[in-house]
């Protein structure tokens, strides 16, 4: 008897002690504002699709060698002298550059999906004999070996994310050398699967950086308005070091004479309730941002943050317990600058730019975490954002380590993105075919998602089916809307289903009392191509579509908002049709070269015009 009342109670503290915790092991949150040195810019690589840098000719791994000998890539190893036999070498290979993906920089390897090498050389100072330093990167697709000096840092799988290594212990003042193996090689279990409607850009697609911090620093932090309670700032900071117990920690807002002294748990954590009775809300008209400072010993970390709330409340979504509309737009995290994946401030400012110019205050990020200037820059301009777990189509549902990396991957964009005010839902998948294996998986994802963050939405983008067998009464029929805080659903009525005229004819009865999103519509367009509204690909089908959808959709009366399919072309190789898509998917209301369609002006139209 006494036996299971002490298992219940050391369950129910370890699960208390979790929703406390919040926290990543390992990632380093706000590296954006941390003093870094980045390792961007040229890198060396080798292409290996046989892997042949990383097996030896048995397909045993190097790394579980007790002596993985030179021939494994991750020595950079050269001859030793005239006679030494070594049949690769960094040095001697071509560069790439870093952050991009391999495919849009090298002619010979735009369809290459494997495993390519890369290595970077360089020297570095400590600015402390204490200090810790970290490798950190912004995103590497897909599969990622990292190891620095010859010694294996660790692995991370998924393309969209950020992880890091310690590398204090191996540092040395010169000729350090970091090799990642990179693999984006397409596999069934992966998150996504095989099959995506978007390029499956390989290599180190966002910026890597040698982050330096003091031996106790401040590792993480969730810093926000207590949604129960508009005049509280809360969250925690968590600590990492020798010696965190008991430390104190400094919280400041200058802006709201707010000076606060915490102090760490055994764990190194110390929670942060702080009562202001001024604060300016951020929102999309104000996106008011304030200087948080936190300071602990040697460690001073700043953040640029937003304080306001976001919650549903029956068929409405409040910001600030106002009423709002979400005019938006979905967005792929392509360069309209260069081509290939986006990944700098100026590719993020242009795609907001026009999202902004098209009248939005909201984005989709469609289908995977983006780069974090994305979320930092919709903070400073007032933009609402979405963001989503690249749990795409046909996942494998029933497989446990499937469900372990897209909760990984999960966990990442939320650490990273949980002080971000323009943050509002989470998306735990797109277009899943419904399934009680599916309905497990998704119910599981979205239970992790509200025990890291209690702050925010949650949603998915489902798919809409007929009414009791009525093909013109349309509705939502999916178990998972009823786990979900906002209903969002794709349609494509007038495109894959039927032409423009068909919106007319239909009707919607969603039964759910929440806030609906169409999550997407669209129809596609090459740009210059004119035509009657009849002919497919002109950009006058295209208009009519979007006039016809947007009449349409005043028929849905908790509608709160859309985000139509796309603000940009983008690339996919499952569109091949020559002379129209060549590669793209054409449903942008801009080209990959910055040419508005005219789809564009009808919803800015609408936009403008709606309250
Ligand atoms: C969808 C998908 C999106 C595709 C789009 C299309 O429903 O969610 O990823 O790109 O349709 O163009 O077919």
């Amino acid at each position: 008897m006494f036996k299971i009342h002490k298992k219940i109670l050391l369950l129910i503290f370890v699960f208390s002690f979790c929703l406390q915790i919040n926290a990543q092991e390992n990632l380093i949150i706000n590296t954006y504002n941390r003093s870094s040195e980045s390792l961007n810019g040229d890198w060396k690589y080798i292409v290996d699709p046989y892997e042949n840098g990383f097996y030896n000719y048995r397909l045993e791994a190097f790394e579980d060698q007790e002596n993985p000998g030179s021939s494994a890539f991750f020595m950079n190893a050269k001859p030793k002298d005239k006679s030494d036999l070594v049949e690769y070498d960094f040095d001697l290979s071509d560069s790439i550059a870093v952050p991009s993906d391999w495919n849009t920089q090298k002619e010979n390897l735009y369809y290459y999906e494997g495993t390519v090498w890369y290595k970077k050389s360089f020297d570095y100072v400590k600015t402390n004999q204490d200090n810790r330093v970290f490798v950190y990167f912004e995103a590497v697709n897909y599969q990622s070996d990292v190891y620095f000096n010859g010694k294996k840092l660790g692995a991370h799988t998924g393309g969209f994310t950020p992880f890091n290594f310690e590398v204090t212990d191996l540092l040395k003042e010169s000729d350090n050398f970091l090799v990642v193996k990179v693999d984006n090689k397409r596999i069934a279990e992966g998150v996504p699967t095989l099959n995506t409607d978007w390029f499956n850009y390989g290599g180190i697609t966002r910026d890597v950086k040698l982050v330096e911090v003091p031996s106790t620093f401040i590792q993480d932090y969730f810093i926000q308005l207590n949604p129960e309670n508009n005049q509280q700032i809360k969250g925690f900071v968590q600590l990492k070091g020798q010696d965190v117990s008991e430390k104190e920690i400094l919280v400041t807002i200058p802006e709201l004479k707010i000076k606060e002294k915490v102090v760490t748990n055994k764990e190194g954590i110390a929670s942060i309730q702080i009562k202001s009775k001024k604060i300016k809300y951020w929102s999309t008209q104000n996106p008011y941002l304030y200087n948080v400072v936190l300071t602990v010993g040697a460690d001073k970390i700043e953040d640029q943050i937003g304080f306001r709330t976001i919650k549903t409340q029956g068929q409405e979504i409040l910001l600030n317990d106002e009423k709002i509309y979400l005019k938006g737009i979905s967005i792929h995290e392509e360069s309209p600058i260069s081509g290939g994946r986006g990944s700098t401030i100026e590719d993020a400012q242009q795609l907001l730019n026009w999202a902004k110019e098209l009248g939005c205050n909201y984005v989709r990020l469609a289908h995977y975490p983006h780069n974090e200037h994305m979320v930092r820059l919709a903070d400073k301009m007032g933009i609402l954002v979405w963001e989503e777990n690249p749990v795409y189509w046909t996942i494998a549902w029933d497989n446990e380590e499937t469900y372990k990396n897209a909760e990984n991957q999960l966990s990442e964009v939320i650490n990273r993105d949980k002080n971000r005010a323009s943050v509002i839902i989470w998306s735990m998948a797109n277009e899943t075919p419904t399934s009680d294996a599916r309905n497990v998986f998704l119910g599981n994802l979205a239970a992790h998602t509200r025990e890291m963050d209690p702050t925010r939405l949650i949603s998915a983008a489902l798919e809409q089916t007929d009414y009791q067998g009525n093909p013109s009464i349309r509705t939502i029929h999916d178990d998972f809307a009823d786990v979900v805080d906002v209903l969002s659903f794709n349609q494509y009525v007038g495109w894959y289903d039927g032409l423009p005229d068909k919106c007319g004819q239909l009707s919607w009865k969603i039964t759910q009392n929440k806030p609906v999103l169409i999550s997407e519509f669209g129809a596609g367009a090459k740009v210059g191509f004119h035509g009657d509204k009849l002919t497919r690909w002109t950009e006058e089908y295209q208009e009519d579509l979007y006039i016809q959808t947007l009449k349409m959709l005043e028929g849905i009366e908790q509608l709160q908002g859309f985000s139509p399919w796309i603000l940009v072309d983008f690339r996919s190789p499952r569109r091949v049709l020559p002379k129209i898509q060549d590669g793209y998917n054409r449903k942008g209301l801009i080209s990959e070269d910055g040419q508005k369609k005219k789809a564009f002006f009808v919803l800015k139209d609408f936009y403008d015009n709606k309250k």
